[in-house]
């Protein structure tokens, strides 16, 4: 154990950590190290061995990402909306500190992507101690990775993305401006005539009032706004949304056979996305469809 001394380590009961959401909810990983635990100007980063995930980030007590499940999360936002824009050359990542998102994006482009991270410790703690969630994206030539607060850099870019994706913590704490109009109407701005952008949004079970706002402001942006399902077993509940607004690419209008022939051409082997997936996805219970409206 290093540097747990500047920061009360996360509360464990016994050898257990429980993530407590609202309502009395709490799920609990059984810890097994406690490699890594830092408070940065932004928030309490702790890094957990558990038996359940493998190695796991937590943000301000909020499991992040781990190592078993990393990609049920990072697979569906990245390529969900690069396969829904047609030729994505210019992408953006706002966010995802832990890499998982920068290298799908990699996969999928021969061009240089951008990943603005406001908190420059989330990227060296996850470096070195998970580095099987970026999989040496960071130090790929071809990623410009700048540590900067994304609200203000999408202000100065405007014009040019293809697609934005936002890879964010909960609507609390440094990313609660992320879930707002004003963000989304930036957003759209830095996008190219016909770009979109897809934003983690929530768990629609435990967090529906954040859910049912944040579509409304995406709406506030963009034409065309679809929400789509699932499945991260770290997240409270298990079952999770993510939100895309788009200028003209509707997800929904993506064919099958034009996915699998692009993940087959960039050699993209997904564990959990699939043409099949892309579709089903977008499939919402009724008590989702009522929370987006
Ligand atoms: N982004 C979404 C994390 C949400 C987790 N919420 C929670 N545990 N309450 C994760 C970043 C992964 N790149």
């Amino acid at each position: 154990m290093t540097e747990l001394a500047d920061y009360p380590p996360i509360p464990l009961e016994g050898d257990w950590y429980f993530e407590t959401e609202r309502s009395g909810f709490a799920q609990g990983v059984r810890v097994r190290e406690r490699p890594y635990a830092l408070t940065t100007p932004f928030q309490a980063l702790e890094i957990i061995d558990t038996d359940a995930f493998g190695r796991a980030l937590v943000l301000d007590q909020a499991l992040q990402t781990s190592e078993r499940d990393e990609f049920m999360y990072h697979e569906m936002l990245v390529h969900v909306p690069l396969m829904t824009h047609p030729r994505p050359v210019r992408v953006l990542v706002i966010g995802g500190g832990d890499g998982g998102t920068l290298r799908r994006v990699l996969e999928h482009l021969t061009t240089r992507p951008t990943q603005v991270e406001i908190d420059g410790a989330v990227i060296d703690a996850c470096k070195k101690y998970l580095p099987s969630v970026s999989q040496g994206a960071f130090e790929n030539p071809r990623a410009n990775v700048v540590v900067e607060d994304g609200i203000p850099f999408i202000r100065q870019n405007p014009g040019g993305f293809d697609v934005v994706i936002v890879d964010s913590t909960d609507p609390i704490g440094p990313a609660a401006q992320l879930f707002e109009a004003p963000f989304y109407q930036d957003v759209a701005r830095s996008l190219a005539e016909d770009g979109l952008m897809v934003a983690q949004s929530s768990s629609p079970l435990f967090m529906e009032d954040e859910l049912r706002s944040q579509v409304a402001n995406v709406r506030q942006a963009f034409p065309i706004v679809r929400t789509y399902l699932g499945c991260v077993p770290t997240y409270p509940g298990s079952l999770w949304s993510y939100t895309i607004g788009s200028k003209l690419h509707d997800p929904l209008a993506v064919r099958r056979e034009a996915i699998a022939t692009r993940l087959r051409e960039s050699g993209i082997e997904p564990r959990y996305y699939s043409p099949d997936v892309h579709h089903a996805a977008f499939a919402l219970p009724p008590f989702v469809a009522e929370i987006v409206g």
